[in-house]
C-alpha cells in the first residue's frame, strides 16, 4: 500500500512534544481527538518487543481531558456512564463506558475523580465535550465544562517502575493500579496515575505545565538511558494481544457495552441514574445477539482500514473483523471481531477474504494473552 503524508493544519493540533518526537524519528501519525497521535517509530514489531522488555515514553496528549466541575458535576458524570460511581474515591481512576439513551457507546474513557466536585474524563476519540455540554444545558445543571491544557506523557513497559523511581522516589512504586497522586518536578506538581494503554505496566503523567513537562520529557530520556528507554506510542500488536479496545475501531455508537464485553463496568442493579439504563436492562433481559471476540487468521499480514465480513464454511455471514495485525507471538494474524450468535463459541472456524484471497480463521477469547 502506498503511504501518504498527513496534511498539517490548525485543526489537526500538534502537542507540546511534537517537535521532540519528530527529532526522535516518529514515522507515522494518526489523528485522535483532533490532535496528532504518533502511530509508529519505525518497525511495529521492533517497538512491540522493546515495549515488552524495556520502557518507552509516549506522547499521548491526544487523550484529552474533559473537565467537569461544579455542584452538579457528580450528577452529570454519572448520567453519562453505566458504571456506578456512587462509591468512587478521590485519587482513583475508573474505566467507564459512556453511553447514550439507546445504550450506544459514545466513548470509553478513564474518569479521574479529582475532588468531590471536580472530574477529568480522559477521552478516547470522540467529542465527549459536546455531549456533556448538551446534557448540562438540557438538564439545567450547575456545572463548568471545558478542555483544560493537559498533555499526557505515558511511561510504559516493565522498566517504567525503575525509571520513574529514579526521578520521583520510592513513593511512586507504591501506587496501586488505577490510583493517582501528585509529584513535584521542576517546581510544578504533576498528577501521575498508574495506568496506560498497554498491559506492560507503567504510568501516565498528566502534564499541565508545558515547561516542566518538556523538562520532564528530557529527564526521562536522560535517566532512562540505563534502561534503554525509547520513544514509542500505543502499539497495535501489544494492544490487540492485550484486548485493549479502541473506540472508533473495535467499538462504536452502534454497539452497546454488553456486546463489547464491558459487563464489568455496567451496573444495572443500583439506584443510580444514567442515560440508557432502561434500554440496557432490556438488552440484558433479552440477551445480546452478537459479541466482541478475538480471532486468529492463517495469514501473516493484514491492514484493516474498514470492517471486513467473516463467513462460515456454508458462506453464512457470521460477523465482521474490526482490527487486525500480525502477531509475532502467535505467528499469524490476530484481530478483534464482532461475531453473531450462535457463531461466537471458541473454535468456530470461518473464512475471510483479504485482497481477493480466502483465508481460514478461528474465533477465540479476548484478551489473547
Ligand atoms: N489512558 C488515559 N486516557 C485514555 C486512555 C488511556 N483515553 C483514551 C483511551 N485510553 C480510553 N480507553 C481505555 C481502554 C482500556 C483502558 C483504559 C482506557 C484500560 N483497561 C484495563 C483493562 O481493560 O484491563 C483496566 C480497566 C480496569 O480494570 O479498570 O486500562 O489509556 N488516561
Amino acid at each position: 500500500m502506498k503511504n501518504y503524508s498527513i496534511a498539517r493544519s490548525r485543526r489537526l493540533r500538534s502537542t507540546p512534544y511534537t517537535s521532540r518526537i519528530e527529532k526522535q524519528g516518529v514515522t507515522a501519525y494518526t489523528s485522535y481527538n483532533h490532535m496528532l497521535l504518533p502511530a509508529a517509530f519505525g518497525s511495529l514489531e521492533d517497538s512491540y518487543h522493546h515495549l515488552k522488555e524495556s520502557v518507552q515514553v509516549w506522547d499521548v496528549a491526544g487523550e484529552r481531558q474533559v473537565e467537569i466541575s461544579g455542584k452538579d458535576s457528580g450528577k452529570l458524570v454519572q448520567l453519562m456512564t453505566c458504571r456506578d460511581l456512587s462509591k468512587s474515591k478521590i485519587g482513583r481512576c475508573y474505566y467507564c463506558p459512556i453511553i447514550d439513551d439507546k445504550a450506544g457507546l459514545i466513548n470509553d474513557p478513564v474518569i479521574l475523580k479529582l475532588a468531590e466536585e471536580r472530574w477529568w474524563i480522559s477521552i478516547a476519540d470522540s467529542d465527549v465535550i459536546l455531549f456533556a455540554k448538551g446534557l448540562a444545558i438540557g438538564n439545567k445543571f450547575d456545572v463548568k465544562i471545558f478542555e483544560p491544557n493537559v498533555d499526557i506523557l505515558a511511561v510504559q513497559g516493565p522498566k517504567s517502575f525503575k525509571l520513574m523511581e529514579k526521578i520521583f522516589g520510592k513513593k511512586i512504586t507504591e501506587m496501586k493500579f488505577f490510583g493517582f497522586d501528585y509529584f513535584e518536578f521542576f517546581g510544578a506538581k504533576h498528577l501521575i496515575a498508574r495506568s496506560g494503554w498497554s498491559k506492560q505496566g507503567g504510568y501516565e503523567i498528566y502534564v499541565e505545565n508545558t515547561k516542566s513537562g518538556l523538562a520532564l520529557y528530557d529527564k526521562l530520556f536522560e535517566v532512562g538511558k540505563e534502561f534503554n528507554v525509547k520513544p514509542g506510542c500505543p502499539n497495535l500488536i501489544e494492544r490487540i494481544e492485550s484486548g485493549l479496545l479502541s473506540y472508533g475501531n473495535d467499538i462504536d455508537n452502534d454497539d452497546n457495552p454488553l456486546e463489547c464485553g464491558l459487563d464489568k463496568y455496567v451496573n444495572l442493579d443500583t439506584n443510580i441514574n444514567f442515560l440508557g439504563k432502561e434500554k440496557l436492562k432490556e438488552v440484558r433481559e433479552k440477551g445480546i445477539i452478537r459479541r466482541l471476540k478475538g480471532v486468529k487468521i492463517e495469514t501473516k499480514e493484514i491492514i484493516v482500514t474498514q470492517s471486513i465480513k467473516i463467513f462460515d464454511q456454508k458462506n453464512v455471514e457470521i460477523g465482521e473483523l474490526r482490527s487486525g495485525v500480525y502477531s509475532p507471538h502467535f505467528e499469524k494474524v490476530i484481530g478483534i471481531a464482532m461475531i453473531r450468535k450462535p457463531y461466537w463459541d471458541n473454535s468456530q472456524s470461518f473464512k475471510i477474504q483479504l485482497n481477493g484471497k480466502s483465508f481460514d480463521g478461528k474465533v477465540c477469547d479476548l484478551p489473547f494473552i
